[in-house]
């Protein structure tokens, strides 16, 4: 345990003996059964995979520290990536544990805090794009065709390669693949990376069935259901504010082998799973992550029987990242009190005890 993806998934990971073992300790990350949300929603068994903690608390570490490996590996000194906030995180930790210059583009004033602080704390340059990820993504990639730097993101197929890691890890606790994987899609890298993971493991014989894969797009951001690119992006889950993803054919594929499906959820859908999460299960999510339990909350309310079912949702990313969502949800107002414990006491109603 904390070995690190590179070494406990060697044997299925492009590793070769000059492959430097690189790790912050990424992986093995919690599956926890719900308590409250399951049976409020007639679901069967359900169960969180809590990918907020990894090392910089998005499910991104799994797959970069794959990528950053071969880019130490293959003699880059720069590594690049285009990003809503959480690659750039994960890429900058991984540039600076490798010794790396680490450069990100973001799309200018649409970061999350948190993650835009993890950038800067890790000494990425981080330089703002005067647009949104879509077109921050193209220009990381044209970039990284013409020059000598290693494009990150999951266009980078050992991006997939460590993230789908993250199948092999479920069906090993659940000893066996779920009957349905929820999961939010944005570049659709990550549905791509379980699809895989689920399919070596079922062809190896570690799992006897496939899981149903159910991809959620937050409605303003839709383009896999729209069938179309969309310029402009919105929603309050700007992890996923993403118009025309790069793994989009990968995200059909997956959909369709798996005779799964790709719908939507609105913002608001995603902020009532985000409070739900918290205030019945304990569990702190960004709001994208949140986009996996709106599925199967909406799932379920649309008259899919999961009375008998075990469903994972994919909790892909800390509440931490994004605070100022938290803070606009608040259902209680803070209170203010002196430095007194009576004045306290007397707040509560509580009673002496005798
Ligand atoms: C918390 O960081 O695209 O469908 O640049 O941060 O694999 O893109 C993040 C995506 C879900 C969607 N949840 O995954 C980026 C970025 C969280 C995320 C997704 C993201 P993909």
């Amino acid at each position: 345990m904390g070995e690190g993806v590179l070494k406990r998934y060697r044997e299925y990971l492009p590793v070769t003996a000059d492959t430097p073992m690189l790790t912050m300790g990424e992986g093995d990350t919690p599956l926890v059964e719900s308590r409250r949300l399951g049976k409020e929603f007639g679901i069967g068994h359900l169960f969180f995979k809590l990918e907020g903690c990894n090392p910089t608390g998005s499910f991104k570490d799994r797959g970069m520290v794959v990528a950053v490996a071969k880019a130490m590996e293959a003699g880059h000194t720069t590594i690049l990536c285009a990003s809503t906030g959480n690659t750039s995180a994960s890429a900058a930790a991984y540039g600076a544990a490798a010794g790396l210059e680490t450069v990100v583009l973001v799309p200018a004033g649409q970061i999350a805090a948190g993650k835009l602080s993890q950038a800067v704390a890790y000494g990425a340059r981080v330089i703002q794009i005067a647009g949104n990820f879509d077109a921050a993504l193209d220009i990381a990639r044209e970039v990284a065709e013409n020059y000598d730097i290693s494009l990150v993101n999951s266009v980078n197929p050992h991006r997939i390669e460590g993230q789908k890691t993250a199948a092999f890890e479920i069906i090993e606790t659940l000893g066996a693949a779920p009957d349905n994987l929820f999961i939010p899609v944005g570049n659709a890298g990550n549905i791509t990376a379980y699809w895989k993971g689920f399919k070596e493991a079922h062809d190896d014989e570690r799992a006897s069935s496939l899981p149903q894969m159910m991809g959620f797009q937050a409605e303003g951001a839709a383009p896999i259901v729209a069938g179309h690119p969309i310029a402009d992006p919105q929603t309050i889950a700007s992890a996923i504010r993403i118009g025309n993803p790069a793994s989009w054919s990968s995200a059909i594929t997956a959909r369709d082998e798996s005779g799964g499906l790709i719908g939507t959820v609105s913002d608001e859908e995603i902020l009532e799973a985000y409070k739900l999460l918290a205030r019945m299960e304990g569990v702190f999510c960004e709001p994208a992550s949140a986009a996996s339990v709106a599925g199967a909350i909406k799932s379920a309310r649309a008259g899919m029987d999961l009375s008998s079912s075990t469903i994972a949702c994919i909790i892909t990313g800390h509440g931490l990242k994004d605070p100022s969502v938290a803070m606009g949800l608040a259902d209680r107002p803070q209170e203010e009190a002196p430095a007194d414990a009576r004045t306290v006491a007397d707040m509560l109603g509580a009673r002496p005890k005798r």
